[in-house]
């Protein structure tokens, strides 16, 4: 399998945490989003989503969007399982992802604090503070959700990284990046340090990626 990807995207570093969880090798082609050239061919050729990451299934063509793809993993590979077997766990632990890739992330993608810059003629500093609010607002509101849910342990549900352990460590990479305030996530910061003391985590982190810089 080949897995499309660019060390420093955060969808993709979810993927490839999925990937070493279950110990599965994939090839990897980085496509640089910050260079003009690579990102249109790679839309013509292969995703016209033109987002990272995709997966080449060796069985089933391309698989664009990183939780379909962490999905498809899943099923064609159970074991080690990254969704929990009851049907409230299971509810829970996607309801945490789904906070993260669908109320954080799009609104501080890259073509998103472009658009604030380019089109909309803002200051860095206006977009930073952009990224900063509505990054600590989404990551707040998980806080909350992973403190009253009692369901957590060492990860977000229980004592095994799951799925949304896999969205959580790459969105605070970027959080602290970007110098996010993160002093009242105390939890979700606990369970990051806990998910890089294993090999998968570690493996996936964009500093040790090939295409690295
Ligand atoms: N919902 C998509 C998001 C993919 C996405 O936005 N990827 C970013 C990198 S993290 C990207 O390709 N950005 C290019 C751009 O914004 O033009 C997923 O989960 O795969």
């Amino acid at each position: 399998m080949k897995l499309y990807s660019y060390f420093r995207s955060s969808a993709a570093y979810r993927v490839r945490i999925a990937l070493n969880l279950k110990g599965i090798e994939a090839e990897q082609e980085a496509i640089h989003l910050l260079q003009s050239e690579p990102l249109p061919a790679y839309r013509a050729a292969h995703n016209p989503q033109g987002l990272i990451p995709a997966l080449e299934s060796d069985e089933d063509g391309l698989i664009p969007q990183s939780l379909a793809i962490i999905e498809y993993l899943e099923e064609r590979f159970p074991e080690p399982a990254l969704l929990p077997a009851g049907l409230a766990e299971r509810a829970y632990v996607r309801a945490a992802a789904l906070l993260i890739a669908c109320d954080i992330h799009p609104l501080a993608n890259l073509r998103v604090l472009k658009y604030l810059k380019r089109e909309l003629g803002q200051e860095q500093a206006a977009i930073d503070t952009w990224y900063r609010h509505w990054v600590e607002d989404g990551l707040g509101r998980l806080e909350a959700f992973v403190t009253n849910g009692g369901r957590s342990g060492r990860f977000i549900l229980g004592d095994t990284p799951m799925m949304a352990d896999c969205l959580l460590v790459p969105q605070l990479f970027n959080a602290r990046r970007l110098e996010c305030d993160l002093s009242s996530m105390p939890t979700l910061v606990a369970i990051d340090a806990r998910c890089q003391e294993i090999e998968a985590f570690r493996k996936a982190h964009p500093s040790v990626q090939p295409d690295a810089e």
